[in-house]
């Protein structure tokens, strides 16, 4: 299920994968991926049409299957494959307003988040801000790292990632630039190479970008933010001496964290 979405929401961008050993005490219980496999196999309901001609039962009779009783009124008014009610009565696609999709009782849906703002620090010019430059350099002597702040992520209760990838357009190739979590707040419009925020020291992924449109899986870190770590954003870096660079997000085509999550 998961790579089918990514396969196709993703268009032409090349999926780099993640680094194995980022787990950052991710919780790999699992027990959200129930039932996510097999569920074609619950077509055919059609077939049990027709209870509704068992009259004559002292109680109410069960609801067939794909339709529910979720009100106080006799009778199985509602349907296990609605948004508002799929597949039990208190199980909603509806967030915020919006309506996702039902599909076998399990809500999935897709978010873009753009970046909010990005910005790099130059280890040569150290007390320089480069907030609205157009380009994120990523390179190492001297060094160029590269700071992503990210909205938050949905809030839904019991809700797991089956993607997640940071897209970004590379307007110059490189080679192994790191994806890191940032650990402290900061601002893009006072941030320079003198006043960085910490760095995780695990990186999420490493990649080595050609030209265009890249998209580094960060399933794991996606899923240390809904459970409400708090997200502080993502800094790309390299000790490689051989410089990428990205469109940052006065272009109009910065960063873009992209999710699929269902529940
Ligand atoms: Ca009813
Ligand atoms: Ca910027």
């Amino acid at each position: 299920m998961g790579l089918a979405i990514v396969a196709s929401a993703s268009g032409c961008l090349a999926l780099v994968d993640p680094n194995p050993s980022f787990d950052a005490g991710l919780d790999d219980s699992g027990a959200d991926d129930s039932g996510e496999t097999g569920k074609s196999s619950e077509t055919g309901k059609g077939s049990e049409t027709g209870d509704a001609g068992e009259t004559g039962d002292a109680v109410p009779t069960a609801c067939a299957e794909g339709s529910l009783d979720c009100d106080e009124i006799a009778g199985c008014e509602a349907s296990a494959e609605a948004p508002e009610t799929c597949g039990s009565c208190d199980h909603s696609c509806i967030v915020d307003g919006v309506t996702h999709s039902c599909g076998a009782g399990v809500c999935t849906a897709s978010f873009e988040l753009p970046a909010l703002s990005d910005v790099i620090a130059d280890e040569a010019m150290p007390e320089l801000n480069y907030e609205g430059d157009d380009v994120l350099w990523v390179r190492a002597n001297p060094s160029c790292d590269a700071f992503i702040e990210l909205p938050a992520l949905p809030e839904i209760p019991g809700a797991s990632v089956d993607a997640a990838w940071l897209a970004l357009i590379a307007t110059d190739g490189g080679a192994n630039v790191e994806v890191r979590r940032l650990l402290d707040p900061w601002d893009a419009s006072e941030l320079t190479w003198s006043s960085p925020p910490a760095l995780d020291e695990v990186a999420v992924a490493s990649f080595s970008p050609g030209l265009g449109g890249v998209g580094v899986r960060v399933e794991a870190l996606a899923e240390i933010w809904l459970s409400g770590a708090p997200n502080y954003g993502l800094a790309l870096t390299t000790e490689i001496n051989n410089q990428a660079a990205f469109a940052s997000i006065e272009t109009g085509e910065g960063p873009v964290l992209h999710l699929e999550l269902s529940w």
